[in-house]
């Protein structure tokens, strides 16, 4: 044990050496020495050529960046209440962010991933996982927000997610925390054989909705990250492992023990087929389905109480295990699919299986035991190859189009690049400071494209600024189309960027939507013209139908409230320009405000809580005379006869 605990002390001092010492050669070699400048300036009013989007973290949302100018272009919310637009506060999307736990405002994000065709990258929809109260998301990448978020039941931090198939036939998402399967009250310290980590095979159809077709039950070992295969792979899931100690305390210890976890392979074609045909087990669960409903603009909520569990012991062939040097971190196949890479974070080398040798040791049965019942592969048939003395601390790795491979390294900071096939190290860059992921657009495909690539760093300290304490993450934009990588910019993040993913922006521009349609709207309170408006009371809720358009509201004077009533506010954006949103936002509302787009109906609940007068306002700056797009609330004491009425312009209507 002791051992172990020095080895990972070196590593952790040599976080601290390399984080000091890079900076100064760092600038000399860096954006000065080149062209960078030229290569990473988009003149005013030109557009970038990529969009890339950068997980947010525990911000819980996705930023959207264009390369190569490292531009912040939307920050898009998912998991995590934005009161900029009222994402999450507004009646209509609030229901987005439930979950079995009740309303969870707050979510901590990982691995965007672009939906596929033929495992290429098609911009139809990014998801994202969710890693604290296990969920995975769907947006759009026509209006650039969340349309889909489904809880994944009996997970535990779900992060081994979400990585999409080929054709995008599902989206995956691991359990990282192993728990009891299903959950209950049992001793900590009786884990070991008792705990499970389920993993989750959600299938997404033709329109990007989300359902769970199985769930593979697997033994209680850490599911820390996956990736598909493709091309010849294609068919299989790959998964690292660590804790196959299933040590329950001082993991940062007791799950170092082991010299190899694993990769757990999964063939879920095979899986797919036997659900299929009626295999499997339908078992209790709880979990919440959230869809975005175009046509209502409303989310609607479903709780589902059944899962259907695979054990892979009843499926031959499903499932096996390939032994993984130290603890491996990052999963990552190649763009060919024959290539596995374990990236064992404490160790200096990094472990290449090969699909088809597994196909073969599989065949031929070289297994070297078990592991619950599932097949162990012995290491040596499944090697590839080994990447010798890359780096210290390897995380992760993603693929060019030119059969290189570029791996992270957290502990020695630093990008290394190397030749698939040979294991030769060609190139290595300092980063600054402490990488974690790293990305290349289209990296997770078939076809990479090999210009950029950006690291995603852990460290900030001097890159900027300081802004006390909290710093953002930095990113780094490198060149990478030629022998060395170059460095280019660098730009902070949002949140922490643990992942990311880029694609070429003309593959999404053409499609992005401008504005909603006034005559598609059918939300259920949506009032579309000032003919239309008015006030309905239900008991003390009261229902008002209003409308903007520049520069007003409709109606903009209101009375026959009381002190006690509900006031939903349904707030029509009467406009169908591109980028003439309307806000609004009411004094004493104990919510955010709404940000409404063109043709879209928002809903802001108030509860006024004094009698007097009390005004409403537009929160964007939308016209010469924005300052003017304001309006008045009468409010009366509790039991007050004031009768109800609205008007515009000192026209009033009542009831
Ligand atoms: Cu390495 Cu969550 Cu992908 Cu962060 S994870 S680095
Ligand atoms: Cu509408 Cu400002």
């Amino acid at each position: 044990m002791k051992k172990i605990t020095n080895f990972i002390a070196v590593f952790a001092l040599a976080a601290i050496f390399t984080s000091c010492n890079q900076n100064d050669e760092g600038e000399k070699s860096g954006a000065m020495a080149s062209s960078a400048a030229e290569k990473v300036y988009v003149s005013p009013g030109e557009h970038d050529e990529y969009y890339a989007f950068l997980s947010g973290g525990y911000s819980g949302n996705l930023t959207v960046y264009g390369l190569p100018s490292g531009r912040m272009l939307k920050e898009i919310p998912v998991f995590s209440q934005f009161p900029t637009n009222g994402y999450g506060y507004s009646e209509e999307t609030k229901d987005m962010l439930k979950t079995s736990f009740g309303m969870v405002p707050w979510g901590d994000s990982h691995h965007p991933d672009i939906s596929q065709t033929n495992g290429e990258i098609d911009g139809r929809w990014i998801f994202i996982n969710e890693n604290n109260t296990p969920r995975i998301a769907r947006i759009s990448l026509e209006t650039f927000e969340t349309e889909e978020i489904i809880e994944i039941p009996h997970s535990a931090g779900n992060h081994s997610s979400s990585y999409v198939t080929e054709n995008t036939e599902y989206v995956v998402a691991g359990t990282r925390f192993s728990v009891p399967y299903p959950q209950r009250d049992m001793p900590i310290d009786e884990m070991k054989g008792n705990f499970k980590g389920p993993l989750t095979f959600i299938a997404v159809d033709d329109d990007g909705h989300m359902e769970i077709d199985f769930q593979v039950d697997m033994p209680g070992f850490n599911y820390d990250l996956s990736h598909p295969g493709r091309g010849e792979s294609h068919g299989w899931f790959f998964f690292t492992t660590y804790n196959t100690e299933e040590s329950h305390t001082m993991q940062e210890v007791n799950a170092s023990q082991n010299d190899k976890d694993f990769i757990a392979a999964v063939n879920w074609k095979k899986i797919s087929e036997y659900v299929e045909n009626g295999g499997g087990e339908i078992m209790d669960a709880e979990y919440v389905h959230n869809v975005f409903d175009h046509d209502t603009q409303t989310t609607i909520s479903t709780t589902k109480n059944e899962v259907l569990k695979v054990d892979p012991r009843d499926i031959p062939g499903a499932v096996f295990f390939m032994p993984t040097p130290k603890s491996p971190h990052g999963c990552d196949v190649d763009p060919s699919g024959e290539y596995i890479i374990g990236n064992g974070k404490l160790s200096s080398d990094l472990t290449v299986h090969s699909f088809s040798k597994m196909l073969d040791a599989i065949d031929n049965e070289e297994f070297d035991g078990d592991a619950y019942g599932i097949p162990v592969l012995k290491f040596e048939s499944t090697l590839a190859g080994t990447v010798k003395d890359a780096g210290l601390g390897p995380l992760h790795t993603e693929f060019d189009d030119k059969g290189n491979a570029y791996t992270t390294f957290f502990i020695s900071s630093e990008v290394v690049k190397w030749k698939v096939g040979s294991w030769e190290v060609l190139d290595r860059q300092p980063s600054y400071y402490s990488v974690g992921h790293l990305m290349i657009s289209g990296g997770n495909s078939r076809k990479p494209d090999g210009k950029y690539m950006i690291s995603l760093n852990k460290i900030t300290k001097d890159r900027y600024l300081p802004t006390g304490p909290e710093l953002e993450h930095s990113a780094q934009l490198f060149d990478i189309s030629g022998d060395k990588m170059e460095l280019l910019l660098d730009f902070p993040t949002h949140g922490e960027p643990h992942y990311a993913a880029a694609i070429k922006a003309d593959k999404i521009k053409e499609n992005s939507k401008k504005i909603y349609r006034l005559d598609e709207n059918n939300h259920k309170y949506a009032a579309l013209n000032e003919g239309e408006t008015k006030m309905v009371r239900e008991g003390n809720e009261v229902h008002v139908y209003m409308t903007t358009v520049r520069s007003h509201f409709a109606p903009d004077n209101l009375e026959g409230i009381h002190v006690g009533d509900k006031v939903y506010f349904h707030v029509t954006n009467l406009e169908q320009d591109f980028d003439v949103p309307h806000g609004f936002a009411v004094i004493g509302a104990n919510t955010s405000e709404l940000l409404i787009m063109p043709g879209q109906t928002k809903t802001i609940t108030w509860e006024p809580k004094k009698p007097g007068v009390w005004p409403f306002y537009c929160t964007d700056f939308c016209s010469a005379l924005h300052q003017e797009m304001q309006g008045y609330i009468r409010v009366s004491a509790e039991g007050a006869n004031t009768p109800m009425k609205w008007g515009l312009d000192d026209e009033y209507t009542s009831n």
